[in-house]
Protein backbone atom coordinates (compact mmCIF):
# COMPACT_ATOMS: atom_id res chain seq x y z
CA UNK A 1 0.00 0.00 0.00
CA UNK A 2 0.97 3.44 -0.82
CA UNK A 3 1.92 5.47 2.60
CA UNK A 4 -0.64 7.90 2.04
CA UNK A 5 -3.19 4.99 1.47
CA UNK A 6 -1.64 3.66 4.73
CA UNK A 7 -2.02 6.37 6.42
CA UNK A 8 -5.81 7.05 5.62
CA UNK A 9 -6.36 3.34 6.46
CA UNK A 10 -5.44 4.17 10.01
CA UNK A 11 -6.94 7.28 10.20
CA UNK A 12 -10.19 5.52 9.43
CA UNK A 13 -9.28 2.86 11.98
CA UNK A 14 -8.45 4.78 14.64
CA UNK A 15 -11.81 7.15 13.58
CA UNK A 16 -13.86 3.67 14.17
CA UNK A 17 -12.71 2.93 17.31
CA UNK A 18 -13.08 6.03 18.69
CA UNK A 19 -16.70 6.14 17.28
CA UNK A 20 -17.06 3.14 19.18
CA UNK A 21 -15.65 4.09 22.52
CA UNK A 22 -17.90 7.29 22.45
CA UNK A 23 -20.95 5.51 21.75
CA UNK A 24 -20.16 2.13 24.42
CA UNK A 25 -19.19 4.43 26.74
CA UNK A 26 -16.11 1.74 27.00
CA UNK A 27 -12.63 3.21 27.88
CA UNK A 28 -10.10 3.22 25.54
CA UNK A 29 -7.94 1.08 27.00
CA UNK A 30 -10.71 -1.60 27.17
CA UNK A 31 -10.56 -1.55 23.51
CA UNK A 32 -7.26 -1.00 22.71
CA UNK A 33 -5.99 -4.68 22.19
CA UNK A 34 -9.02 -5.04 20.06
CA UNK A 35 -8.17 -1.92 17.43
CA UNK A 36 -4.36 -3.48 17.50
CA UNK A 37 -5.60 -6.45 16.27
CA UNK A 38 -7.44 -4.78 13.67
CA UNK A 39 -4.68 -2.66 13.00
CA UNK A 40 -1.73 -5.59 12.74
CA UNK A 41 -4.71 -7.44 10.66
CA UNK A 42 -4.16 -10.32 13.27
CA UNK A 43 -6.94 -12.77 13.32
CA UNK A 44 -9.20 -13.67 16.58
CA UNK A 45 -7.59 -16.29 17.99
CA UNK A 46 -10.70 -18.81 19.44
CA UNK A 47 -10.53 -21.60 21.64
CA UNK A 48 -10.91 -24.91 20.50
CA UNK A 49 -13.38 -27.14 22.06
CA UNK A 50 -11.63 -30.40 21.12
CA UNK A 51 -8.70 -29.24 23.59
CA UNK A 52 -9.43 -31.47 26.66
CA UNK A 53 -6.20 -33.03 27.98
CA UNK A 54 -3.39 -30.54 29.57
CA UNK A 55 -0.72 -32.49 27.79
CA UNK A 56 -1.89 -32.16 24.31
CA UNK A 57 0.83 -32.17 21.38
CA UNK A 58 0.64 -27.89 21.63
CA UNK A 59 1.30 -27.66 25.48
CA UNK A 60 4.26 -30.15 25.44
CA UNK A 61 5.67 -27.82 22.57
CA UNK A 62 5.33 -24.81 24.65
CA UNK A 63 6.85 -26.17 27.69
CA UNK A 64 9.49 -26.85 25.38
CA UNK A 65 10.12 -23.32 24.37
CA UNK A 66 8.77 -21.21 26.74
CA UNK A 67 12.50 -21.43 28.11
CA UNK A 68 13.91 -20.13 25.24
CA UNK A 69 11.65 -17.59 24.89
CA UNK A 70 12.04 -16.58 28.42
CA UNK A 71 15.93 -16.37 27.63
CA UNK A 72 15.49 -14.47 24.28
CA UNK A 73 13.34 -11.91 26.18
CA UNK A 74 15.49 -11.22 28.89
CA UNK A 75 18.07 -10.99 26.40
CA UNK A 76 15.86 -8.27 24.18
CA UNK A 77 14.94 -6.73 27.60
CA UNK A 78 18.91 -5.86 28.35
CA UNK A 79 19.44 -4.45 24.88
CA UNK A 80 16.19 -2.34 25.53
CA UNK A 81 17.29 1.35 24.59
CA UNK A 82 14.72 4.11 26.80
CA UNK A 83 15.35 6.42 24.23
CA UNK A 84 14.65 5.47 21.33
CA UNK A 85 11.44 6.78 19.15
CA UNK A 86 8.28 5.14 19.68
CA UNK A 87 6.24 4.39 16.45
CA UNK A 88 4.24 7.08 17.30
CA UNK A 89 5.22 9.62 20.08
CA UNK A 90 2.56 9.90 22.64
CA UNK A 91 2.54 14.04 22.21
CA UNK A 92 2.71 13.73 18.21
CA UNK A 93 0.02 16.27 17.07
CA UNK A 94 -0.27 13.42 14.77
CA UNK A 95 -2.46 11.63 16.52
CA UNK A 96 -5.04 14.51 16.28
CA UNK A 97 -4.83 13.65 12.50
CA UNK A 98 -5.74 10.10 13.43
CA UNK A 99 -8.26 10.38 15.56
CA UNK A 100 -10.89 12.11 14.03
CA UNK A 101 -13.77 11.26 12.10
CA UNK A 102 -13.57 11.70 8.03
CA UNK A 103 -14.98 15.00 6.98
CA UNK A 104 -18.27 15.55 5.10
CA UNK A 105 -16.56 17.53 2.31
CA UNK A 106 -19.61 18.83 0.67
CA UNK A 107 -20.57 20.12 3.91
CA UNK A 108 -17.40 21.87 5.31
CA UNK A 109 -15.68 23.30 2.03
CA UNK A 110 -16.56 22.45 -1.55
CA UNK A 111 -17.65 25.52 -3.24
CA UNK A 112 -15.48 28.04 -0.25
CA UNK A 113 -13.12 29.81 -3.02
CA UNK A 114 -12.49 32.29 -0.39
CA UNK A 115 -13.83 32.79 3.28
CA UNK A 116 -16.57 34.81 2.84
CA UNK A 117 -16.49 38.38 5.03
CA UNK A 118 -19.97 39.63 6.37
CA UNK A 119 -20.55 42.10 8.69
CA UNK A 120 -24.48 43.31 10.95
CA UNK A 121 -24.59 38.85 10.72
CA UNK A 122 -28.19 37.80 12.07
CA UNK A 123 -28.07 34.87 14.71
CA UNK A 124 -30.39 32.92 12.06
CA UNK A 125 -27.89 33.55 9.17
CA UNK A 126 -24.83 32.36 11.50
CA UNK A 127 -26.75 29.34 12.61
CA UNK A 128 -28.29 28.64 9.46
CA UNK A 129 -24.82 29.11 7.24
CA UNK A 130 -22.02 28.95 9.58
CA UNK A 131 -22.38 27.98 12.75
CA UNK A 132 -22.44 24.09 12.44
CA UNK A 133 -21.67 23.77 8.97
CA UNK A 134 -17.50 24.36 9.49
CA UNK A 135 -17.67 26.84 6.67
CA UNK A 136 -14.97 29.81 7.79
CA UNK A 137 -16.87 33.19 8.11
CA UNK A 138 -15.04 36.09 9.38
CA UNK A 139 -17.50 39.17 10.51
CA UNK A 140 -16.08 41.91 10.39
CA UNK A 141 -17.77 44.22 12.08
CA UNK A 142 -18.12 42.07 15.29
CA UNK A 143 -15.47 43.53 18.05
CA UNK A 144 -15.03 46.68 17.03
CA UNK A 145 -16.35 48.60 19.74
CA UNK A 146 -14.97 45.83 22.25
CA UNK A 147 -12.90 47.87 25.38
CA UNK A 148 -10.26 45.37 24.69
CA UNK A 149 -9.58 46.23 21.38
CA UNK A 150 -7.87 49.36 23.30
CA UNK A 151 -6.76 47.72 26.15
CA UNK A 152 -4.95 44.59 25.41
CA UNK A 153 -1.14 45.07 25.47
CA UNK A 154 1.97 42.97 26.47
CA UNK A 155 1.82 45.26 30.15
CA UNK A 156 -1.63 44.40 29.96
CA UNK A 157 -1.25 40.79 30.31
CA UNK A 158 1.35 41.36 32.83
CA UNK A 159 -0.35 43.41 34.73
CA UNK A 160 -3.34 40.75 35.24
CA UNK A 161 -1.20 37.85 35.84
CA UNK A 162 0.68 39.61 38.50
CA UNK A 163 -1.17 38.07 41.09
CA UNK A 164 -1.48 34.76 40.10
CA UNK A 165 0.00 32.07 41.73
CA UNK A 166 2.96 30.84 39.45
CA UNK A 167 2.02 26.85 39.64
CA UNK A 168 -2.22 27.88 39.59
CA UNK A 169 -1.67 29.26 35.55
CA UNK A 170 0.83 25.92 35.02
CA UNK A 171 -1.78 23.73 36.11
CA UNK A 172 -2.85 21.49 32.90
CA UNK A 173 -5.32 19.45 35.00
CA UNK A 174 -7.04 22.99 35.26
CA UNK A 175 -6.68 22.50 31.61
CA UNK A 176 -4.14 25.34 31.57
CA UNK A 177 -2.16 24.99 28.09
CA UNK A 178 0.52 27.11 27.16
CA UNK A 179 2.08 26.90 23.44
CA UNK A 180 5.55 28.45 23.81
CA UNK A 181 6.11 27.36 19.63
CA UNK A 182 9.23 28.51 19.08
CA UNK A 183 9.64 31.77 21.87
CA UNK A 184 12.01 29.39 23.85
CA UNK A 185 9.70 30.29 27.11
CA UNK A 186 8.22 27.12 29.40
CA UNK A 187 5.28 29.08 30.73
CA UNK A 188 3.10 31.93 30.63
CA UNK A 189 4.71 33.07 33.71
CA UNK A 190 8.02 33.06 32.42
CA UNK A 191 6.97 34.91 28.72
CA UNK A 192 4.96 37.61 31.00
CA UNK A 193 8.59 38.02 32.85
CA UNK A 194 10.61 38.71 29.59
CA UNK A 195 12.83 42.21 29.54
CA UNK A 196 11.01 44.95 28.07
CA UNK A 197 12.92 45.39 25.22
CA UNK A 198 11.94 41.82 23.81
CA UNK A 199 8.52 42.64 24.70
CA UNK A 200 9.08 45.80 22.76
CA UNK A 201 9.72 43.50 19.77
CA UNK A 202 13.33 44.66 19.79
CA UNK A 203 14.89 41.17 20.57
CA UNK A 204 14.10 37.79 20.05
CA UNK A 205 10.77 37.06 17.76
CA UNK A 206 8.22 35.59 19.93
CA UNK A 207 4.56 34.14 19.45
CA UNK A 208 3.07 32.60 22.46
CA UNK A 209 -0.43 31.41 23.15
CA UNK A 210 -2.41 30.37 26.37
CA UNK A 211 -5.68 29.04 27.56
CA UNK A 212 -6.57 30.90 30.53
CA UNK A 213 -7.68 28.74 33.86
CA UNK A 214 -7.41 31.66 36.47
CA UNK A 215 -10.85 32.62 37.26
CA UNK A 216 -10.01 35.59 38.64
CA UNK A 217 -8.17 37.04 35.51
CA UNK A 218 -11.02 35.42 33.90
CA UNK A 219 -14.17 37.78 35.78
CA UNK A 220 -11.49 40.45 34.59
CA UNK A 221 -11.26 39.72 30.81
CA UNK A 222 -14.62 39.51 30.68
CA UNK A 223 -15.32 43.24 31.53
CA UNK A 224 -13.48 44.28 27.81
CA UNK A 225 -15.29 41.53 25.75
CA UNK A 226 -19.04 40.65 25.16
CA UNK A 227 -20.31 36.81 23.83
CA UNK A 228 -19.85 37.53 20.11
CA UNK A 229 -23.22 39.39 18.80
CA UNK A 230 -24.07 36.82 16.43
CA UNK A 231 -24.00 33.93 18.69
CA UNK A 232 -27.91 32.50 19.54
CA UNK A 233 -29.12 33.36 23.39
CA UNK A 234 -29.30 29.70 24.31
CA UNK A 235 -25.67 28.77 22.44
CA UNK A 236 -23.31 28.68 25.04
CA UNK A 237 -19.66 30.26 24.63
CA UNK A 238 -16.83 28.30 26.58
CA UNK A 239 -15.63 28.80 29.87
CA UNK A 240 -11.98 28.60 28.96
CA UNK A 241 -10.54 31.64 26.72
CA UNK A 242 -7.92 31.01 24.40
CA UNK A 243 -5.20 34.41 24.25
CA UNK A 244 -2.53 34.22 21.03
CA UNK A 245 0.06 37.13 21.43
CA UNK A 246 3.62 37.79 19.46
CA UNK A 247 5.05 39.91 16.54
CA UNK A 248 5.94 39.63 12.68
CA UNK A 249 6.49 36.39 11.49
CA UNK A 250 5.12 32.17 11.83
CA UNK A 251 2.43 32.12 14.27
CA UNK A 252 1.22 28.11 14.85
CA UNK A 253 2.50 25.89 12.45
CA UNK A 254 0.00 23.93 10.31
CA UNK A 255 -2.16 21.75 13.02
CA UNK A 256 -5.71 20.52 13.32
CA UNK A 257 -6.96 20.57 17.23
CA UNK A 258 -8.67 18.01 19.36
CA UNK A 259 -11.06 20.23 21.13
CA UNK A 260 -14.98 19.62 21.70
CA UNK A 261 -16.57 22.49 19.57
CA UNK A 262 -15.95 24.99 16.64
CA UNK A 263 -14.46 28.25 17.88
CA UNK A 264 -14.20 32.50 17.31
CA UNK A 265 -11.36 34.48 17.85
CA UNK A 266 -11.39 37.92 17.70
CA UNK A 267 -8.59 40.30 16.34
CA UNK A 268 -7.99 42.85 19.33
CA UNK A 269 -4.59 44.46 18.12
CA UNK A 270 -2.47 44.00 14.88
CA UNK A 271 -3.00 42.20 11.98
CA UNK A 272 -3.12 38.23 11.38
CA UNK A 273 -3.10 35.91 8.17
CA UNK A 274 -4.93 32.56 8.63
CA UNK A 275 -4.01 29.92 6.03
CA UNK A 276 -6.92 26.77 6.19
CA UNK A 277 -5.99 23.81 4.46
CA UNK A 278 -8.95 21.10 3.78
CA UNK A 279 -8.43 17.85 5.48
CA UNK A 280 -6.65 15.15 2.51
CA UNK A 281 -10.14 13.69 2.44
CA UNK A 282 -11.61 17.03 0.80
CA UNK A 283 -8.66 17.66 -1.47
CA UNK A 284 -10.17 16.71 -4.69
CA UNK A 285 -13.07 18.79 -4.16
CA UNK A 286 -11.99 21.80 -1.66
CA UNK A 287 -9.11 24.05 -2.03
CA UNK A 288 -6.74 25.45 0.43
CA UNK A 289 -8.33 29.52 1.83
CA UNK A 290 -6.17 32.61 3.54
CA UNK A 291 -7.76 35.47 5.28
CA UNK A 292 -5.79 38.31 6.92
CA UNK A 293 -8.00 39.40 9.96
CA UNK A 294 -8.09 43.06 11.05
CA UNK A 295 -8.50 44.77 13.83
CA UNK A 296 -12.04 44.66 15.10
CA UNK A 297 -12.71 41.65 12.92
CA UNK A 298 -14.09 37.88 14.22
CA UNK A 299 -13.07 34.24 12.51
CA UNK A 300 -15.70 31.70 12.70
CA UNK A 301 -13.87 28.55 12.00
CA UNK A 302 -13.94 24.57 12.74
CA UNK A 303 -10.58 23.76 13.88
CA UNK A 304 -11.08 19.88 14.45
CA UNK A 305 -11.78 20.32 10.44
CA UNK A 306 -9.61 22.76 9.12
CA UNK A 307 -6.04 22.19 8.97
CA UNK A 308 -4.82 25.87 9.86
CA UNK A 309 -1.21 27.86 10.45
CA UNK A 310 -1.01 31.55 11.19
CA UNK A 311 1.40 34.52 10.43
CA UNK A 312 1.40 37.63 12.14
CA UNK A 313 1.28 40.74 9.38
CA UNK A 314 4.24 43.23 10.02
CA UNK A 315 2.08 46.60 11.04
CA UNK A 316 4.05 48.32 14.09
CA UNK A 317 1.64 46.46 17.03
CA UNK A 318 1.88 42.87 18.47
CA UNK A 319 -1.17 40.90 17.23
CA UNK A 320 -3.58 39.75 19.99
CA UNK A 321 -6.56 37.73 20.04
CA UNK A 322 -8.69 36.09 22.32
CA UNK A 323 -11.24 33.17 21.60
CA UNK A 324 -13.55 30.75 22.63
CA UNK A 325 -15.15 27.91 21.44
CA UNK A 326 -19.21 27.84 21.23
CA UNK A 327 -21.73 25.30 20.63
O1 LIG B 1 -4.15 32.17 16.64
C1 LIG B 1 -3.27 31.39 16.28
O2 LIG B 1 -2.16 31.76 15.90
C2 LIG B 1 -3.55 29.93 16.28
C3 LIG B 1 -4.89 29.62 16.87
C4 LIG B 1 -5.26 28.20 16.78
O3 LIG B 1 -4.52 27.34 16.39
C5 LIG B 1 -6.62 27.85 17.19
O4 LIG B 1 -7.39 28.72 17.60
O5 LIG B 1 -6.95 26.67 17.08
FE1 LIG C 1 -5.50 25.42 16.37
Amino acid sequence: MADSKKIDDLAFRFSKLREKCIRSGESIENIRWEFLRNVYRVPTTQAKASESSFFTWNKIIWFLILPAITLFLGQSVLEYDADAKCLIEPDDVFLNELARKPTNCSLLCEGVNEIQRVSNLSKKEFISTYAYTGRPVVITDAAQNWSAVNAFSFKFFKRLYAKSDEADLENTDEGCLFFPYKSGFQSLAQALRMPKKRAEWKGKPWYIGWSNCDPTARQVLRKYYNKPYFIPHDAETGDQDWIFMGGPGPGAPIHIDMVQRPSWQAQLSGQKMWTLIPPPECEHICRTVQVTMQKGEIIVLDTNQWFHSTKIIPTGELSITIGAEYD
